[in-house]
């Protein structure tokens, strides 16, 4: 069968956060170059995938998605000096239009968390990051495609129109939702990441035409406390189109695919979308140190598998995943369930 493509920009390397503040502690930050190195091993180690360079987004992709003052600010923190980080202290809740955001002081007026840095190479390395989705929905149906990948980081489903947070700063999984929308097509946008995907669901949160579900630890509990409760369904036209599966704490591989079986795969099937953006997250996984799910990789292909058994052109969006030594091998188990639930005869040995 022929190589499945996959996207990823030297340049996302560039950008190497190197703390985070939770809850008043100063912590290595868990988002890592080191993460996408690790993935890139393995798919360039495996024939099925062959891993290519995107192409540079158009501006106007970002700004279908994002607010002007939010990639304004992004821009001012690039003329941070060389290994300087800039962490916003202050979160206007009522803040009134007051921000400025060409000081970076006033970042926090577009920011929901201390996890989330800003440096001079965010933005370049964020837009990589948007491009590689970008790209993967584009290269969906060119040679017969149906599955595509983008090795999105910094991640993206936190990232909301306006506001940056979660480690992300460009919302990568509602960019390629926007391009495969394009056209009239009714996508679906299924999000695995162990945390929900606040960013992508408030930026559909009204439109019927991208169905979002989200399949996450308990917000009660678990970052970002504020979104992914089971009674978050959608507004105005968009209502009943966001779907929000939480799951308790240790959840482990047969627990979560008999959610996916009950609940999350009859939802997609029923709404019979023309695509699907998959926010594969893989901070479900046992050892994950951010998450405290029970995945092993073997349930993460079953999962991918599962979800190609929708048969649905695919875009595959990396989120999360934090377990650095086990991640490549882990993307490569997911994206391989998918190639085999989506043409079961056509892979057994490739
Ligand atoms: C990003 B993604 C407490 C701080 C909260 C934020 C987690 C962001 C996860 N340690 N940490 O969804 O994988
Ligand atoms: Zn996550």
């Amino acid at each position: 069968m022929s190589a499945l493509p996959a996207f990823f920009h030297p340049e996302q390397l560039a950008f190497k956060p190197r703390y985070e503040w939770a809850f008043g502690e100063r912590i290595d930050h868990p988002e890592t170059t080191g993460r996408a190195e690790s993935i890139l091993a393995a798919l360039q180690a495996d024939p099925l995938f062959s891993v290519r360079t995107p192409g540079a987004l158009p501006a106007a992709a970002l700004q279908r998605t994002h607010a002007q003052p939010l990639l304004t600010l992004y821009h001012t923190a690039t003329l941070l000096e060389p290994g300087e980080t800039f962490y916003p202290t202050v979160f206007p809740k009522e803040s009134q239009g007051r921000g400025d955001p060409t000081r970076l002081r006033h970042a926090g007026h577009w920011c929901f968390d201390a996890g989330t840095p800003l440096t001079r190479e965010t933005l370049p390395a964020a837009t990589w990051s948007a491009a590689c989705a970008l790209e993967a929905a584009r290269a969906l149906g060119r040679d017969g495609v149906t599955l595509s990948y983008a090795l999105s980081r910094p991640p993206g489903h936190h990232a909301t129109r306006g506001l940056f947070g979660g480690y992300c700063y460009l919302n990568n999984a509602a960019i390629a939702a926007r391009h495969l929308r394009r056209g009239g097509r009714r996508v679906a946008i299924l999000d695995i990441d162990y945390h929900h995907g606040n960013g992508t669901q408030s930026l559909f949160y009204r439109d019927p035409n991208v169905l979002v579900v989200s399949v996450h630890a308990d917000p009660t509990d678990a970052f970002p406390y504020f979104a992914g409760f089971p009674d978050e369904t959608g507004a105005g036209p968009g209502q009943g189109y966001t779907m929000n599966l939480v799951l308790p704490r240790g959840t482990d591989g047969p627990r979560y695919l008999r959610a996916l079986d009950d609940h999350v795969l009859p939802a997609l099937r029923a709404y019979a979308p023309d695509a699907l953006v998959l926010s594969a997250g893989l901070d479900t996984y046992h050892l994950d140190p951010v998450g405290d799910f029970g995945l092993t990789t073997e349930d993460l292909h079953e999962v991918g598998a599962r979800i190609g058994r929708l048969r649905l052109p695919t875009v595959a969006v990396q989120e999360g995943g934090y377990y650095t030594p086990d991640l490549g091998r882990n993307a490569v188990a997911l994206l391989r369930g998918l190639v085999v639930g989506q043409r079961p005869e056509a892979v057994a040995s490739s």
